[in-house]
Protein backbone atom coordinates (compact mmCIF):
# COMPACT_ATOMS: atom_id res chain seq x y z
CA UNK A 1 0.00 0.00 0.00
CA UNK A 2 2.99 1.93 0.04
CA UNK A 3 3.27 2.50 -3.23
CA UNK A 4 0.21 4.62 -3.52
CA UNK A 5 1.39 7.22 -0.98
CA UNK A 6 4.73 7.20 -2.79
CA UNK A 7 2.82 8.20 -6.25
CA UNK A 8 0.08 10.86 -5.05
CA UNK A 9 0.35 11.34 -9.00
CA UNK A 10 -1.48 7.95 -10.01
CA UNK A 11 -4.14 8.39 -7.10
CA UNK A 12 -4.63 11.85 -7.81
CA UNK A 13 -5.82 10.92 -11.42
CA UNK A 14 -7.18 8.12 -10.31
CA UNK A 15 -9.55 10.06 -7.56
CA UNK A 16 -10.36 12.50 -10.50
CA UNK A 17 -11.12 9.75 -12.41
CA UNK A 18 -13.73 8.44 -10.11
CA UNK A 19 -15.18 12.03 -9.61
CA UNK A 20 -15.74 11.66 -13.46
CA UNK A 21 -17.38 8.85 -12.81
CA UNK A 22 -19.72 10.55 -10.07
CA UNK A 23 -20.17 13.42 -12.09
CA UNK A 24 -21.32 11.33 -15.03
CA UNK A 25 -23.91 8.90 -12.75
CA UNK A 26 -25.27 12.27 -11.50
CA UNK A 27 -25.60 13.66 -14.51
CA UNK A 28 -27.78 11.14 -16.20
CA UNK A 29 -29.74 10.09 -12.95
CA UNK A 30 -30.92 13.80 -12.09
CA UNK A 31 -33.46 14.11 -14.03
CA UNK A 32 -35.98 14.42 -10.88
CA UNK A 33 -38.80 16.62 -13.14
CA UNK A 34 -39.76 12.73 -14.48
CA UNK A 35 -39.22 10.76 -11.08
CA UNK A 36 -40.40 13.60 -8.66
CA UNK A 37 -42.73 16.40 -9.17
CA UNK A 38 -44.11 17.56 -12.84
CA UNK A 39 -46.75 20.09 -13.92
CA UNK A 40 -49.28 19.46 -16.92
CA UNK A 41 -51.94 21.31 -18.22
CA UNK A 42 -50.80 24.46 -17.27
CA UNK A 43 -52.60 27.90 -18.67
CA UNK A 44 -53.52 31.25 -17.59
CA UNK A 45 -56.45 33.60 -17.87
CA UNK A 46 -56.38 36.61 -20.30
CA UNK A 47 -55.61 39.96 -18.78
CA UNK A 48 -59.11 41.80 -18.55
CA UNK A 49 -59.46 45.09 -19.96
CA UNK A 50 -57.22 47.21 -17.94
CA UNK A 51 -56.96 44.59 -15.01
CA UNK A 52 -53.00 44.69 -14.52
CA UNK A 53 -53.22 40.83 -12.85
CA UNK A 54 -54.24 37.54 -14.30
CA UNK A 55 -53.77 34.09 -12.96
CA UNK A 56 -52.03 30.63 -14.05
CA UNK A 57 -53.54 27.24 -13.30
CA UNK A 58 -51.93 23.77 -13.53
CA UNK A 59 -52.15 20.25 -12.64
CA UNK A 60 -48.84 19.75 -10.61
CA UNK A 61 -48.24 15.67 -10.45
CA UNK A 62 -45.68 13.52 -7.96
CA UNK A 63 -44.10 10.64 -8.82
CA UNK A 64 -42.05 10.20 -6.11
CA UNK A 65 -42.85 8.66 -2.91
CA UNK A 66 -42.34 11.86 -0.72
CA UNK A 67 -44.50 14.57 -0.61
CA UNK A 68 -43.41 17.68 -2.31
CA UNK A 69 -43.94 21.89 -2.10
CA UNK A 70 -44.61 24.44 -4.98
CA UNK A 71 -42.55 27.17 -2.73
CA UNK A 72 -42.36 29.60 -5.59
CA UNK A 73 -42.92 30.37 -9.72
CA UNK A 74 -40.84 33.12 -11.39
CA UNK A 75 -42.27 34.41 -14.76
CA UNK A 76 -41.39 37.76 -16.59
CA UNK A 77 -44.72 39.29 -17.82
CA UNK A 78 -45.63 40.41 -14.05
CA UNK A 79 -44.02 42.62 -11.10
CA UNK A 80 -44.72 39.62 -8.71
CA UNK A 81 -45.74 36.11 -9.17
CA UNK A 82 -47.26 34.74 -6.05
CA UNK A 83 -48.84 31.17 -4.56
CA UNK A 84 -52.64 32.22 -3.50
CA UNK A 85 -55.59 30.48 -2.52
CA UNK A 86 -59.34 31.42 -2.08
CA UNK A 87 -61.11 31.13 0.80
CA UNK A 88 -64.60 32.91 1.93
CA UNK A 89 -65.04 34.47 4.63
CA UNK A 90 -68.47 35.32 5.49
CA UNK A 91 -70.06 34.06 2.39
CA UNK A 92 -66.99 36.84 0.37
CA UNK A 93 -64.29 34.76 -1.50
CA UNK A 94 -61.05 36.27 -0.99
CA UNK A 95 -57.73 35.45 -2.22
CA UNK A 96 -54.47 34.78 -0.07
CA UNK A 97 -51.05 34.17 -0.18
CA UNK A 98 -50.17 30.17 0.89
CA UNK A 99 -48.70 30.14 3.60
CA UNK A 100 -45.41 27.82 3.34
CA UNK A 101 -46.08 26.36 -0.52
CA UNK A 102 -48.71 24.06 -2.11
CA UNK A 103 -48.16 20.87 -1.12
CA UNK A 104 -47.91 18.22 -3.53
CA UNK A 105 -48.43 14.76 -1.38
CA UNK A 106 -46.71 11.62 -2.67
CA UNK A 107 -47.65 9.56 -5.46
CA UNK A 108 -50.22 12.07 -5.67
CA UNK A 109 -51.44 15.31 -7.64
CA UNK A 110 -52.60 19.21 -6.70
CA UNK A 111 -54.74 20.62 -8.90
CA UNK A 112 -54.72 24.61 -9.15
CA UNK A 113 -57.84 25.74 -10.71
CA UNK A 114 -60.02 29.15 -11.34
CA UNK A 115 -61.70 29.27 -7.46
CA UNK A 116 -58.97 27.45 -5.77
CA UNK A 117 -54.71 27.41 -5.93
CA UNK A 118 -53.93 28.89 -8.25
CA UNK A 119 -50.50 31.40 -8.96
CA UNK A 120 -51.28 34.78 -9.26
CA UNK A 121 -49.38 37.31 -11.34
CA UNK A 122 -49.73 40.88 -10.41
CA UNK A 123 -49.07 43.89 -11.66
CA UNK A 124 -48.75 42.74 -15.39
CA UNK A 125 -45.88 44.23 -17.54
CA UNK A 126 -48.65 44.21 -20.77
CA UNK A 127 -51.96 42.54 -21.88
CA UNK A 128 -52.05 38.59 -21.88
CA UNK A 129 -54.16 37.71 -25.15
CA UNK A 130 -55.58 34.08 -25.68
CA UNK A 131 -53.41 32.48 -27.68
CA UNK A 132 -49.91 33.58 -26.14
CA UNK A 133 -47.59 32.05 -24.26
CA UNK A 134 -44.98 32.66 -21.41
CA UNK A 135 -42.35 30.53 -19.49
CA UNK A 136 -42.92 29.97 -16.06
CA UNK A 137 -40.43 28.24 -13.89
CA UNK A 138 -41.66 26.67 -10.71
CA UNK A 139 -39.61 25.77 -7.82
CA UNK A 140 -40.05 22.97 -5.69
CA UNK A 141 -39.12 22.64 -1.57
CA UNK A 142 -37.09 19.64 -2.38
CA UNK A 143 -35.07 21.64 -4.89
CA UNK A 144 -36.86 20.65 -8.02
CA UNK A 145 -37.53 23.35 -10.75
CA UNK A 146 -39.52 22.70 -13.89
CA UNK A 147 -39.76 25.84 -16.89
CA UNK A 148 -43.33 25.33 -18.00
CA UNK A 149 -44.38 27.03 -21.26
CA UNK A 150 -47.79 28.93 -19.73
CA UNK A 151 -50.62 29.52 -22.54
CA UNK A 152 -53.46 31.95 -22.12
CA UNK A 153 -56.55 30.60 -22.71
CA UNK A 154 -60.15 31.37 -21.62
CA UNK A 155 -61.98 29.77 -18.85
CA UNK A 156 -64.81 28.30 -20.58
CA UNK A 157 -62.10 26.68 -23.14
CA UNK A 158 -60.66 24.08 -20.85
CA UNK A 159 -63.84 21.88 -19.95
CA UNK A 160 -61.67 20.39 -17.25
CA UNK A 161 -63.92 21.92 -14.44
CA UNK A 162 -66.26 18.77 -14.02
CA UNK A 163 -68.79 20.06 -11.29
CA UNK A 164 -70.54 16.85 -10.63
CA UNK A 165 -71.70 14.64 -13.30
CA UNK A 166 -68.58 11.89 -11.73
CA UNK A 167 -65.84 14.55 -13.67
CA UNK A 168 -63.08 12.30 -12.87
CA UNK A 169 -62.80 10.86 -16.80
CA UNK A 170 -59.62 12.76 -17.15
CA UNK A 171 -57.79 10.95 -13.57
CA UNK A 172 -55.09 9.50 -16.14
CA UNK A 173 -53.63 12.81 -15.99
CA UNK A 174 -50.95 12.14 -18.59
CA UNK A 175 -52.53 12.56 -21.84
CA UNK A 176 -55.63 14.70 -21.12
CA UNK A 177 -54.16 17.31 -22.01
CA UNK A 178 -56.54 19.35 -24.02
CA UNK A 179 -55.75 20.00 -27.64
CA UNK A 180 -54.16 23.84 -28.61
CA UNK A 181 -57.23 25.54 -29.58
CA UNK A 182 -56.57 27.70 -31.83
CU1 LIG B 1 -54.89 35.42 -6.39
Amino acid sequence: MRLLIKRPGWTAGLASAICLAALALFGTGGAEADDGVKAMEVWARPSLGKAPNSAAYMTIMNHSGSADRLVAAKADVSERVELHQHIMEGNVAKMRPVEGGIEVPAKGKVELKPGGLHVMLIGLSGKLTVGDSFPMTLVFESGAEQTIEVSVRKISGTAQTGHGHGGHGSDSGHSSKPAATD
